[in-house]
């Protein structure tokens, strides 16, 4: 069960934001009204949100998972792989202060992004992709496993972020699209596959007794409904122009 969430309101830069996608530029009313109905889709969900404000300083930062991994237990908080998001990590740690008192760090040289780990139960999933390095995921290795987890570092091929292409449901069930479907590591899970022209719906989220999912993947909707989830469907249009997912878009604890 997540008690808490964290989001944050995108500023109005954030149509400046970092991008490798060719959707064109967002509509920040659209992404205003998204934002909305993200949160309130989490209320939904049964878990208090906490909301920050926008920092006009910061264009990515409404994508506050790549700020910090977070147990039931311990924070850690990253070093994001991107130079302009790195001071994102200020107001997270003064806001999660509120939650934790055992913190962990990663480090330079080290980089590491929220959106590359992937929790199943006691087993993390440390991605190495553009944003994190080997040793990043290495410093998070180390670190959970000193509490007691493992952990599996994965090479990225293709994928933006681990996320992006694999979501954990619950009941060792995962949600995988293009590189994970046949990857070894996940070999002991039952499946949700996702087929290539729905990739962008492999990044959900469960939360308490629901799937979030973007709207417009009935494919991947049916599935999951068939596997026995509720779910809730967002627009994700204004999000996805900037390499935004639904996992992105909170903190959940
Ligand atoms: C970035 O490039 O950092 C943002 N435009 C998108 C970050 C998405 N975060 C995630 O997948 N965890």
């Amino acid at each position: 069960m997540f008690k808490n969430s964290i989001v944050k309101t995108p500023g109005k830069s954030y149509i400046n934001g970092l991008t490798t996608s060719n959707l064109g530029r967002p509509d920040y009313e659209k992404l205003l009204v998204q934002h909305a109905a993200y949160v309130e889709a989490l209320k939904q969900c049964d878990v208090e949100v906490t909301h920050l404000q926008a920092s006009e300083e910061f264009p990515d930062s409404t994508f506050v998972e790549d700020t910090a991994v977070l147990t039931s237990e311990f924070a850690v908080i990253t070093n994001p792989g991107a130079d302009s998001r790195i001071k994102e990590i200020v107001e997270i740690e003064q806001v999660l202060k509120d939650f934790y008192e055992d913190f962990y760090y990663i480090q330079s040289p080290g980089t590491l992004d929220g959106g590359d780990i992937l929790q199943i139960d006691n087993h993390f999933y440390i991605g190495i992709s553009a944003r994190t390095n080997e040793e990043g995921a290495r410093q998070l290795k180390e670190i959970l496993e000193s509490k007691g987890f493992d952990a599996t570092i994965i090479q990225l091929k293709e994928f933006f972020h681990l996320k992006t292409g694999i979501a954990y449901l619950g009941n060792n069930t995962i949600v995988v699209a293009g590189e994970f479907v046949d990857h070894p590591e996940f070999s002991g899970y039952d499946k949700i596959i996702v087929s290539k022209d729905n990739e962008y719906s492999a990044n959900c989220i469960r939360v308490n007794d629901y799937v979030i999912l973007p709207k417009g993947y009935d494919e991947t909707k049916q599935k999951i409904v068939e596997a026995g989830y509720q779910t809730i469907e967002l627009e994700m249009s204004e999000f996805q122009k900037q390499d935004g997912g639904l996992s992105c878009l909170s903190l959940r604890f």
